[in-house]
């Protein structure tokens, strides 16, 4: 770690101790806030929420995905997985052209995004030509004065820190589920391999967006699993994706059955209470939300959400729907919450 991270995380951790967020949620206390009666859950979230983001921005962070496909790991919910590509029909596909990624993220700049978040379908990154052009592509959003996220899969410390040279601001990578499910979704790769590149991510003062799914199957217990190892991330992820399942054809999930909506409200509301700070984001799945249940979890605290046609291989709402409402709610496109 540079010294100027180390500064960074000791620095964080004490304000993180006299700002009195915890980070020691036993899974008990998860599953009694998760279960609780809905409007009694929705009030507790929505005044954590006003007090700690008074100026009501959503930020918008649009997605591309840079390389789509072929990807070794078996991640059971995953359109771009190889173990699939058979009966998805899902084709490789790389744009790794530093010009062309750069002419999408003008695209979501213009269009309102403030986050330009790319994707690729690898299990780690390897050093190289493709990691160099990544290292290019953080450079040239950084300079459009947009934030630049990436997700890559497993990192080791030197690419993470090269990142951080870059000026990369956030680094997506997943933790998906509690851990006793893990191993019925992903046999490729464990838990704490999630686990550690995360750490790379923190120690090389890169922000941690990391997030999970629901829909898969998982209990309610798992749910409140997720949850709590994301709290008790010291300190908090800075944004916290919440996906509700896509279920794409060909993939061994395709026939779960579509989740409650109020279920993702739940589990928005009891992420606002557990990170009060974080931007918790609505992500893949919100197509298939109504208005009603979109503004429902922009009550219980989301403060994000993906942006523009396209996620990394499944569609999105139409982004005229999305600023219609968030104009309707009387709530303002981000980024200026500094608590996140
Ligand atoms: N390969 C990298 C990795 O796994 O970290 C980056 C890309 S991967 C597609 C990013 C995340 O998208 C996954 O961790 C998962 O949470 C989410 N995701 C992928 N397919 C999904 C689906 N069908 N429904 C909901 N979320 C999905
Ligand atoms: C996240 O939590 N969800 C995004 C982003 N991080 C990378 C990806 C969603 C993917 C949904 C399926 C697809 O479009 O392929
Ligand atoms: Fe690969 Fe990521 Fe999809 Fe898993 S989620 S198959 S690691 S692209």
């Amino acid at each position: 770690m540079n010294g100027k991270a180390h500064q960074a995380e000791t620095a964080s951790e004490s304000a993180s101790a006299t700002r009195g967020l915890r980070h020691d949620w036993q899974k008990s206390e998860v599953v009694a806030l998760l279960t609780q009666p809905l409007l009694d859950l929705v009030d507790q979230a929505r005044e954590v929420h006003r007090r700690h983001h008074a100026d009501g921005t959503v930020q918008l962070a649009s997605l591309y995905s840079i390389k789509t496909g072929a990807c070794p790991e078996d991640c059971k919910y995953c359109p771009q997985s190889a173990h699939y590509a058979k009966t998805t029909g899902l084709k490789r596909e790389e744009s790794l052209d530093v010009d062309e990624v750069l002419a999408k993220a003008a695209i979501a700049k213009e269009a309102g995004a403030t986050r330009f978040c790319m994707g690729a379908a690898w299990r780690e990154v390897k050093d190289g030509e493709a990691f160099d052009r990544v290292l290019a592509m953080v450079r040239r959003v950084r300079a459009l004065d947009m934030e630049a996220c990436v997700t890559l899969g497993m990192l080791n410390q030197s690419q993470a820190d090269r990142l951080a040279e870059a000026g990369l601001t956030a680094y997506n990578h997943n933790l998906d589920t509690s851990p006793e499910f893990y191993g019925e979704i992903i046999t490729t790769r464990c838990y704490q391999d999630r686990l550690d590149t995360l750490q790379r991510v923190r120690r090389a003062g890169v922000e941690v967006c990391c997030g999970g799914i629901i829909g898969m199957g998982e209990t309610i217990e798992d749910r409140a699993g997720l949850l709590q190892t994301l709290a008790n991330l010291d300190p908090h992820p800075e944004s916290v994706p919440i996906n509700a399942l896509v279920a794409v054809p060909g993939t061994p999930l395709q026939d779960r059955p579509p989740i409650d909506p109020l279920d993702l409200v739940r589990m928005v509301a009891t992420a606002r209470l557990l990170m009060p700070q974080s931007r918790v984001r609505l992500s893949a799945g919100r197509r298939s939300l109504s208005r009603e249940a979109q503004l429902l979890c922009f009550l219980a605290g989301a403060n994000s959400i993906f942006y523009g046609d396209k996620l990394l291989t499944t569609a999105n709402n139409d982004v005229s729907d999305d600023l219609a409402l968030i104009e309707e709610a009387g709530l303002r496109v981000g980024p200026a919450d500094s608590s996140a």
